[in-house]
């Protein structure tokens, strides 16, 4: 794993799955180095927004298959075999998956969940582990079903067939799709404009966000009014509106 702070994009962490000897296969040593550098730049104040990336051949082409081949089912359960992944699902800072080539198995799951998922058009989305005499793991049967509905998601879990990044796209797994010589530059910029926005806000929103895959229509949108009443607390509200007011960009201090 490669950790960076670009200077081109102030506030942004990118985190790179760097494995080319195994498409980036995630093991758990991958697990761990990833899990623990996005926790510590979640707690970092001055990052607003964190992309997990891979190479152009592979974001991630699943769990490692070797690792997992000759684990028994007491060991997966008392180690909670890949458990950690959820740890990244409980972060505040927003995360963006930037995806080229494969994410396939655990690598779609962990593209999935990101809250932005951009993907080069040579991405190629899929959940094969049908094939290997297992199922997703790390969330891809409810995540898969959430984002592309049932119908297409018994599709590619049931035959493990992979998904083109058009199909992915026209699907609504994907939130926006760019060439592959200008993901990183393009995910960079779509990260760096979240990261100037007030951070405390941006955590409020994606948490909102997220409140809808957990809650009924009507507490969604009860918890929604609570937090939008909430952010008058902030310092950046009132930045934020003086700026418009007084036709300025906003300086927000993330408080
Ligand atoms: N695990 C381990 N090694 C891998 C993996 C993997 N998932 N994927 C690729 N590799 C290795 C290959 O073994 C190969 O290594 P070597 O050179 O030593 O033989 C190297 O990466 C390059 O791969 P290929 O030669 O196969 O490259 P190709 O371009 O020919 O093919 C593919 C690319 C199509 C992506 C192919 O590698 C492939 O099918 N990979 C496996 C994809 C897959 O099945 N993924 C799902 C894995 S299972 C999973 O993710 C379950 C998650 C949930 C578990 C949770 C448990 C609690």
């Amino acid at each position: 794993m490669l950790l960076d702070r670009p200077e081109s994009a102030p506030g942004v962490g990118v985190i790179t799955l760097h494995r080319p000897e195994a498409l980036n296969a995630l093991n758990r040593e991958l697990m761990t180095e990833v899990v623990d550098a996005a926790t510590a730049l979640d707690r970092d104040p001055g990052i607003g927004a964190i992309v997990i990336t891979g190479s152009d051949r592979a974001f991630a082409a699943g769990a490692d298959i070797k690792q997992m081949q000759p684990q028994t089912y007491p060991q997966t359960y008392v180690d909670d075999l890949f458990g950690d992944w959820d740890r990244l699902a409980s972060l505040r800072t927003p995360l963006i998956a930037a995806v080229a080539g494969h994410a396939l198995g655990g690598g779609c799951e962990l593209a999935m969940l990101c809250d932005l998922l951009i993907a080069a058009d040579t991405a190629v989305f899929g959940q094969p582990e049908i094939k290997l005499g297992v199922i997703p793991g790390i969330g891809g049967s409810q995540r898969l079903t959430r984002a592309i509905g049932k119908a297409k998601a018994m599709d590619l879990i049931l035959t493990g067939r992979p998904m083109k990044v058009d199909e992915a796209d026209r699907a609504g797994l994907v939130s926006r799709v760019v060439p592959a010589a200008d993901l990183l530059e393009e995910t960079l910029r779509i990260a760096a404009t979240i990261a100037g926005y007030s951070h405390p806000v941006t955590a409020m929103a994606k948490e909102a966000v997220n409140r809808a895959f957990e809650t009924t229509l009507a507490e969604g949108i009860r918890f929604e009014r609570r937090v939008f009443h909430a952010v008058f607390a902030t310092a950046d509200q009132k930045e934020g509106m003086a700026a418009f007011t007084e036709k300025r960009r906003p300086d927000f201090t993330h408080s």
